[in-house]
């Protein structure tokens, strides 16, 4: 028994920071959505299980809804889902579209009840709510000896802070599953038990949704020969755009040249989105590369942003402040650069050198 493990599709997802490069990101979470079906189908899955945030929130535009409900359907197998925090089932909720009953292949899921699914039995742990308290898994028992197959959305305890609809860490063993598929959480993470097999896991989003996400983009392909037997979990990429975050703390003169050169020759700009957080210090002789790696970030990708507050100008003046024609344009330079290397660094004084900078390229290149 084969079955797709999915969650976290967020469609309609606004990416508002994005501006307008937010609309290629909402139709990539489309996109993907069909590669997620296309595996399905070249896997020859018994069914397909969506754990939960099918939706951004229960107030996406219907033509959206349809939408998710045409590529679901046409998967050619059934295709179980719960309403997840995002998309919790409530009256005027997007599981009230008529488009999910004209699909007979899609079972939503909004009662805790045993389903009979091809080769297992569903145990699904449905949202009603944006916040719960409630280890929403608490209720099952195996009503049978067949495979057992929990969906739940949720986080998995651990002690560090309270949590939403919060799942044991012991799940599948307390509730006798073979598996627990889990969805709220978007990066991939597998869960080994007492005996080192994996029965619980996050698939994550199938598309990322962010940057800071360590393995989103991917869904799960899980296989269970029989009752008891240790599942065989296979991620397959699905995701389209990458979203790199780059944090580096620059200790010696090079490393910025050496980093502009890294974004420069990542493959396919126009489907990734870059963070750059640079710190540390900025040694005279990078002045020029400081300039070429912000201009990289920002025109290179499909979305770039940086954040370059914290590195500090050393003591050692950059060429291109002694190039300056003598009296007040080297006069500001000299004393943006005192206060921005000062023992109490001014990074207002640093902004503006970067920005004189800048300028100072634009006009003399
Ligand atoms: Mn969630």
């Amino acid at each position: 028994m084969k079955f797709l493990h999915t969650a976290d599709w967020q469609i309609g997802m606004r990416a508002a920071m994005l501006g307008d490069k937010g609309e290629r990101v909402r139709v990539a979470r489309l996109e993907s959505a069909r590669r997620v079906i296309e595996l399905a189908r070249r896997e020859k899955v018994d069914f397909i299980l969506v754990a939960g945030d099918t939706f951004e929130n229960n107030g996406v535009e219907r033509i959206k809804v349809r939408e998710v409900a045409k590529i679901l359907g046409g998967a050619g197998c059934p295709v179980y889902i719960i309403p997840g925090n995002h998309d919790p089932i409530m009256p005027g909720s997007v599981w009230e579209e008529s488009a999910w009953s004209e699909w007979p292949d899609i079972h939503l899921l909004v009662d805790q009840a045993p389903v009979e699914a091809p080769g297992a039995t569903l145990y699904p742990c449905p949202v009603s709510a944006k916040d719960s308290r409630d280890d929403p898994t608490a209720w099952i028992r195996p009503v049978n000896g067949g495979i057992a197959i929990g969906i739940a959305h949720g986080s998995v305890e651990t002690p560090a802070y309270e949590q939403a609809a919060p799942v044991s860490r012991q799940a599948p063993e307390v509730h006798g599953l073979d598996y627990l598929a889990l969805g709220h959480f978007h990066s991939k993470k597998l869960y080994p038990g007492s005996d080192d097999v994996v029965r619980m896991a996050y698939c994550g989003t199938h598309e990322p949704t962010g940057f800071g996400e360590s393995a989103s983009g991917n869904v799960l392909i899980v296989e269970i020969p029989h009752r008891g037997a240790a599942p065989q979990i296979q991620a397959v990429r699905t995701g389209i755009l990458e979203w790199l975050t780059h944090h580096r703390k620059i200790e010696e003169s090079g490393q910025i040249a050496a980093l502009a050169t890294e974004l420069d020759e990542l493959s396919d700009p126009e489907r990734t989105l870059v963070e750059c957080v640079v710190g540390g210090t900025l040694f005279g002789a990078e002045h020029d590369a400081l300039a070429r790696l912000l201009e990289i970030v920002e025109q290179r990708f499909l979305f770039g942003r940086s954040d370059v507050s914290g590195l500090v100008p050393d003591q050692s003046g950059p060429d291109w402040i002694e190039n300056l024609p003598e009296g007040y344009l080297r006069g500001a330079a000299q004393d943006l650069l005192s206060a921005a290397c000062a023992s109490a660094p001014d990074p207002i004084a640093a902004a503006a050198l970067r920005e004189y900078s800048r300028l100072w390229r634009e006009v003399t290149q």
